[in-house]
């Protein structure tokens, strides 16, 4: 991959934690995303679901800043995303996924089937476009989300596209193409 596609992957990975678009990675980029999912799909903050989503989202955003927020600012720049996140994340994937894991687990909680076998991929693309991912591009994440064709999104299937679409410094695909395996020490 040669630089200029390196920084574009870069860029977009910012831009999908900074949701307000304000040049930080901050805390209230992780509260903001864990109450628009609420809304979404109409779950209370106040209920076990909503206090989950929080609770993991605070949880994300301390792990991003332990890892990233070199100068204690409790904000995340771009530098410090390129510097920190990515070349660190990148040596070590699964550490990002356990960082991330509980959010995630309950942004399934939230958008799951009912009977909590997992998410529909129609759910997975409005989670997806709440975070700002175009409608075309959430639907097609979401579809390749289900790696294994079973009609619903596992959390197991989320955390390796997850890992895989912010770890991996290296590979032809963005976030359009999940199920491309990560490259061999990148
Ligand atoms: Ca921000
Ligand atoms: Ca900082
Ligand atoms: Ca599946």
């Amino acid at each position: 991959m040669d630089s200029s596609e390196y920084e574009r992957k870069t860029a977009a990975r910012f831009a999908s934690f900074d949701q307000d678009g304000n040049g930080y990675i901050d805390r209230e980029d992780f509260s903001a995303a864990a109450a628009a999912l609420l809304a979404e799909f109409g779950t209370t903050a106040r209920c076990d679901r909503g206090q989950a989503l929080y609770t993991g989202a605070e949880a994300f955003w301390q792990g991003m800043a332990g890892i990233a927020d070199v100068d204690g600012d409790q904000r995340v720049s771009r530098e410090e995303f390129v510097t920190g996140a990515v070349k660190r994340l990148g040596d070590s994937p699964q550490r990002f996924a356990e960082i991330a894991r509980p959010f995630l687990r309950a942004v399934i909680a939230v958008a799951a089937e009912e009977d909590g076998s997992g998410v529909a991929p129609q759910a997975a693309a409005r989670a997806l476009r709440v975070l700002g991912v175009a409608e075309d591009t959430a639907r097609d994440v979401a579809t390749a989300l289900d790696a294994d064709g079973d009609g619903l999104i596992s959390e197991e299937e989320i955390l390796s596209a997850f890992a895989r679409y912010y770890c991996t410094a290296a590979g032809p695909d963005g976030p359009a193409a999940p199920g491309t395996p990560a490259a061999p020490g990148a």
